[in-house]
């Protein structure tokens, strides 16, 4: 494909290199970060995802070897070779990544397809050469994280997955190739290094993971640029950081968004809608928001309302409002095709939507019958569907739910030459395919934020690398299966290590009847997704806190509160995540890369640094395993002090997730409240785990955008425990009227006496801990 180097040129960052067949570039990004580029369709990236690609300038230095071309960056060491063959090294010279110099070679396979699958089984093929094709060499340690939303395990190693947005309503196991998100990123971890590799390509993309032969892994697309970035970095944490410097990081959203939400396949007609407000005040379970799915629309054309369901959404959704709950609407990007509907009129007159290849208005049929289908990869489309989000704004909707924006038809996907306007590189549906929902859910977040000034809230189905800029996720139609709550752990924290920090599944299960058990064990781990949502499909019995037995609502509100307990805790986390692009729902992996132990670890995860959930993902069990890494580690429910590297079992009646709080912890927590801004909250209370440790506390008006111009306070806690315990409180910056004091629960009970800037305080002693108040502000804290 490329022949021999003939030549090479530096420019600036990059490097030219000609070949006999074709021109290549290596762009120096910064001195971690390099993409590897041939213009084979477009002349420049063009990129959907890396909207911002800042360039940071460093030295690179070029020679010519005899067989090959040597660039160096501080950290790198990159070799180019004829036929484009690129080699990566850290700068001490240790071979990090090195392309395939032999033919693809599978393993065996033998027997006829055709009678496998006229029988209906379904076979694995060969893949095909793709026109697009980097194969890369197995040293043997390889494990691999990330590629979205993928079914399976947590390490990817030995399995084949495509790229093209699928919207596959049968149960999601480990032979579905692709759901609903296309994210091609993954991180590579080996023996004492690590990497990332972005292949930043729209069309249909396929990696294989060392499953074809376990000498190699690949990445493939079947048209555009050949287009990757390799991420280096001296950890795991510092690639997560370097992939989301290029695409961008989960912003902070508003708090209530991180409330429990309900949903259901549909809460109509308004009645409804109040009914189940009023059940939660009433059972005392708090939550914030209320889905409406489809039924709440006229016939099914978006940005309407069903006025004989709704007759006055303002007014019904304003009562809401003032109960404390935000309401937010399912949008599908399917257009109805109906004369005089405004949204199609308007649509249609200034050319929004995708064409056929003769250049007519493209139909096909979803929920409202015939449909057109917005182009959302033309400017003009997603600024007036951005306006349109002012229709949903005015009536009281507090966020939106983009769905079947794969996009999906009832006829499957749409076929490969509908034709989208592309930013003026006009092209077909093959390109645009896995970003159609990327950028759909930009525009609804474009237009949120200028009508609402607020931080949007958009949630999405399909999504391509870098949606987490616009929107949270949830991983689509799953079923109230123990398998898919199996499943939901790696493909979350999967998620997580791809930058989308913000993602939850629908809890209890979308399809299929929920069992009491399973909502009970379902809830214990939305508690710690960062997207709480119970949602179920039409037809399928009730699935609310409520719906079964006492003792499954009891094990609900339990876990419920302890989100809202815990809600300061992870709005630090997404507001840390704003800098870092950690996410929420962390592989152990994330922060013990060196411990073997961890790589594998599909059934527990970090929710932040300081807490360790090891949730029961299978009916039945009343013990398990627990790995706890090295440290001390503090059961959460008896305060046992456990020493970790090792496991441990713990028992678990269907009330208890294993928690575990890691010594030295400062675990911010809020008072009961029915919903976020029910209280406020002047009092914030410290959960102490005592030992060394630091924390870093944030709080803002929750809500605006003011906290960017510096509208926020900061507390930052440092605890050391040698002789005397000592805690000191530095408020680092102070623009946001925040607390007038701290309740600190200290999770030790040997105290004698506790002083605060050497004031005696006074402070009561219940089993296990002592509580005492302190005023909110710098000092230092001294428990002896
Ligand atoms: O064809 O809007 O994944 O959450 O409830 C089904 C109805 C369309 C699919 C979504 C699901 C939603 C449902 N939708």
């Amino acid at each position: 494909m490329f022949g021999k180097i003939v030549s090479h040129k530096v420019r600036a960052n990059k490097i030219h290199l000609e070949f006999e067949k074709n021109e290549g570039i290596i762009e120096i990004i910064s001195p971690m970060i390099v993409n590897v580029f041939c213009p084979l369709k477009y002349d420049n990236h063009y990129s959907r995802a890396v909207e911002d690609l800042k360039i940071e300038q460093c030295e690179i230095l070029v020679e010519k070897k005899d067989f090959y071309i040597e660039i160096s960056t501080e950290a790198l060491l990159i070799k180019v070779y004829d036929d484009f063959k690129v080699d990566f090294y850290s700068i001490e010279g240790k071979i990090l990544c090195e392309d395939f110099r032999e033919e693809r070679a599978p393993f065996v396979r033998r027997g006829t397809i055709s009678d496998a699958q006229d029988e209906g089984h379904s076979v694995d093929i060969q893949a095909d050469k793709h026109k697009i094709e980097v194969v890369k060499r197995l040293f043997g340690d390889e494990k691999f994280y990330g590629l979205g939303e993928k079914t399976g395990h947590l390490n990817k190693r030995g399995y084949y997955y495509e790229m093209w947005n699928t919207d596959d309503p049968t149960p999601h196991v480990e032979s579905h190739k692709s759901l609903y998100k296309s994210i091609p990123y993954f991180i590579t971890l080996r023996e004492d290094c690590a990497f990332g590799i972005f292949f930043d390509n729209t069309f249909k993309t396929y990696f294989d993971m060392g499953k074809e032969n376990s000498k190699y892994y690949y990445f493939g697309a079947d048209d555009g640029n050949l287009d990757y970035y390799f991420i280096g970095g001296n950890n795991v944490q510092s690639i997560l950081k370097g992939y989301t410097d290029l695409t961008g990081k989960t912003p902070l959203p508003q708090m209530w968004t991180l409330g429990y939400q309900q949903s259901r396949w549909s809460y109509s007609p308004a009645g409804r809608v109040k009914e189940i407000a009023k059940s939660f005040r009433e059972k005392d379970i708090p939550c914030d928001t209320i889905h409406l799915d489809i039924d709440y629309m006229e016939s099914f054309k978006v940005f309407t309302w069903d006025k004989e369901r709704f007759p006055d959404e303002k007014k019904i959704l304003n009562e809401l409002n003032e109960d404390g709950f935000k309401i937010v609407t399912i949008i599908d990007p399917g257009v109805k095709k109906e004369k005089n509907y405004d949204i199609y009129e308007t649509g249609l007159k200034n050319g929004y939507f995708a064409t056929d290849k003769d250049g007519i208005t493209y139909v096909n049929r979803v929920w409202p019958g015939d449909s057109v289908f917005p182009d959302f990869s033309k400017k003009d489309t997603r600024d007036w569907w951005a306006e349109n989000q002012k229709i949903l704004l005015d009536s009281g909707v507090s966020g939106v739910w983009n769905d079947m924006n794969e996009p999906a038809s009832f006829n499957g996907p749409l076929p490969d030459d509908v034709q989208f306007e592309n930013e003026g590189r006009n092209t077909d549906h093959t390109e645009i395919h896995n970003i159609y929902g990327h950028l759909m859910s930009k525009a609804t977040f474009e237009g949120i934020k200028k009508h609402s000034g607020k931080r949007p809230f958009v949630i999405t189905r399909a999504a391509y690398a870098g949606t987490q800029k616009y929107s949270t996720v949830w991983t689509g139609d799953n079923q109230s299966f123990w398998d898919h709550l199996r499943m939901s752990i790696p493909m979350l924290l999967n998620l997580g290590m791809s930058g989308i920090s913000f993602c939850g599944t629908d809890v209890g299960g979308f399809s299929f009847d929920c069992t009491p058990e399973l909502l009970s064990r379902w809830v214990q781990v939305g508690a710690f997704t960062p997207l709480f949502r119970n949602h179920s499909g039409s037809n399928t019995r009730d699935q609310e806190p409520w719906a079964f037995d006492e003792e499954t609502l009891n094990i609900n509100r339990k876990y419920i509160k302890l989100r809202y307990k815990l809600l300061p805790y992870l709005y630090d986390l997404l507001w840390s995540g704003e800098t870092t692009g950690l996410p929420v729902m962390r592989p152990l992996v994330l922060h013990y890369e060196k411990d073997k132990e961890v790589y594998e670890i599909n059934d527990q995860f970090l929710f932040g640094e300081n807490i360790l959930v090891a949730p029961i993902l299978e009916q039945g069990k009343k013990i398990r395993t627990v790995y706890l890494p090295v440290g001390q580690w503090i059961d959460y429910w008896t305060k046992e002090v456990i020493d970790g590297g090792k496991y441990i079992l713990k028992e678990t009646p269907l009330d208890i997730c294993p928690v575990y709080i890691k010594k030295g912890s400062i675990v911010p927590n809020y008072p009961e409240q029915n919903y976020v801004g029910e209280k406020d909250i002047k009092e914030l209370t410290l959960d102490i785990y005592p030992g060394e440790g630091q924390y870093v506390h944030y709080v803002d008006d929750k809500e605006s955008y003011n906290y960017r111009e510096g509208e926020y306070t900061l507390y930052e806690f440092i605890m050391k425990n040698d002789e005397e315990a000592t805690i000191d409180i530095n408020i680092k910056h102070e623009e946001y009227k925040a607390y007038d004091s701290f309740k600190v629960i200290y999770n030790c009970d040997i105290t004698k006496e506790v002083y605060f800037n050497e004031e005696k305080i006074s402070f009561v002693e219940t089993d296990n801990k002592i509580e005492f108040v302190i005023p909110a502000v710098s000092g230092r804290l001294i428990v002896k």
